[in-house]
């Protein structure tokens, strides 16, 4: 983001590189290698830039990472474990591989921020066989902290943000969907997730990711600034960002915590966190533009992501398309049949 920003402004770097090079015009070779060291200066600048952008913008309060010294013991710790959760020296394993576990590992510090985007690097890896595993993962930024309940190992109705990694497809008669399946939800406290569908009915948006048993590491990333929340996945070990979900006039109260969790039922996978880490965006605004006090989570229009959650059957237009097409195609086998039988009934007859 402020690298591909950093090296398209960086134009003043590009004219004193072609002062370098006072052969520019003469030279095929040294044309080239001019511009090669100028494409390796400006790379190496905005790698360094982001750098020295997310260790400034890093927020330690919020975030979780190596080592994780005293976590969820000490009293100067900024998270609390729960359930099976544990900690290793390589990570925050919230179940393992075994049934019916729930672990959940929660901040202490209410979060405050109006602009950020949260890293999530996690690792999802079983024994088992695909889809005989289960049941996935939560990332949550809610009102309520440290409740069991169904959904991966949270409460159901909760008031927040949401976002699942769905190892298990549950709504198993329509493989419309690879598994797993990261997903975002807004829930207002009366909002229900609905396990036996994956959440369809209240799901934001999503995409599939092959995030288990990944031979790279997994990450997700989530932002919100400007009402705008934009959920993006890096599970194939490119290093870059693939779009997810984007949702806009999202409204978001503060004073909400992070967590993460995970439950296993009858199928099982070790869920672990290895960091989260919380950066904090400036973004520019008109004006000190006066935010009006948001309460319960919302979307504006919630008509943009209107998830196909019409049941199985077509729709009228289906239908006739449908029906239209099979008469059109037994038209077709019909006429061809006759052809054929007619051009064997004339060969028939010249022949004998
Ligand atoms: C939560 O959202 C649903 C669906 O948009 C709505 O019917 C319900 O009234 C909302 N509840 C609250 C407390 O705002
Ligand atoms: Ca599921």
């Amino acid at each position: 983001m402020v690298a591909a920003v950093s090296r398209c402004s960086d134009l003043d770097l590009w004219r004193s590189f072609c002062f370098l090079c006072p052969m520019f015009h003469l030279k095929n070779v040294r044309q080239l290698t001019c511009l090669f060291a100028a494409v390796c200066v400006l790379t190496s600048r905005s790698l360094a830039d982001e750098q020295d952008f997310q260790e400034e913008f890093l927020k330690r309060e919020y975030s979780l990472a190596k080592p994780y010294r005293g976590l969820g013991f000490s009293s100067s710790s900024q998270w609390d474990l729960m359930g099976t959760a544990m900690v290793t020296p390589d990570h925050v394993r919230l179940t393992p591989d075994l049934q019916s576990r729930q672990g959940a590992v929660w901040s202490r510090v209410p979060f405050f921020l109006r602009d950020w985007e949260l890293k999530v690097h996690f690792k999802i890896h079983g024994q088992a066989k695909k889809n005989l595993n289960g049941d996935g993962l939560a990332i949550w930024l809610t009102k309520d902290r440290m409740q069991n309940g169904p959904v991966f190992g949270n409460m159901n109705h909760f008031t927040g943000l949401g976002i699942f990694v769905d190892t298990y497809p549950n709504a198993d008669k329509r493989h419309d969907r690879a598994f797993p399946y990261i997903s975002m939800m807004l829930g207002n406290g009366t909002l229900s997730y609905d396990h036996d569908y994956d959440g369809r009915p209240t799901e934001l948006g999503g995409c599939t990711a092959m995030a288990r048993n990944a031979i790279y590491d997994t990450f997700i990333l989530v932002r919100y600034s400007k009402h705008r929340l934009t959920l993006m996945v890096d599970v194939d070990g490119k290093r870059e960002w693939k779009d997810c979900a984007d949702i806009t006039g999202v409204r978001l109260p503060t004073g909400y915590f992070f967590g993460a969790s995970s439950a296993t039922g009858d199928l099982s996978d070790n869920h672990d966190i290895i960091s989260m880490k919380l950066y904090e965006l400036t973004v520019e605004r008109a004006e000190e533009e006066e935010e009006e006090e948001v309460t319960i989570p919302s979307v504006d229009n919630t008509d943009q992501f209107q998830v196909e959650v019409e049941e199985e059957g077509m729709s009228g237009v289906q239908f006739f398309f449908t029906v239209l097409f099979s008469i059109l195609g037994l038209g077709v086998l019909a006429v061809v049949g006759l052809m054929v039988y007619y051009r064997k009934e004339s060969r028939r007859k010249r022949f004998y």
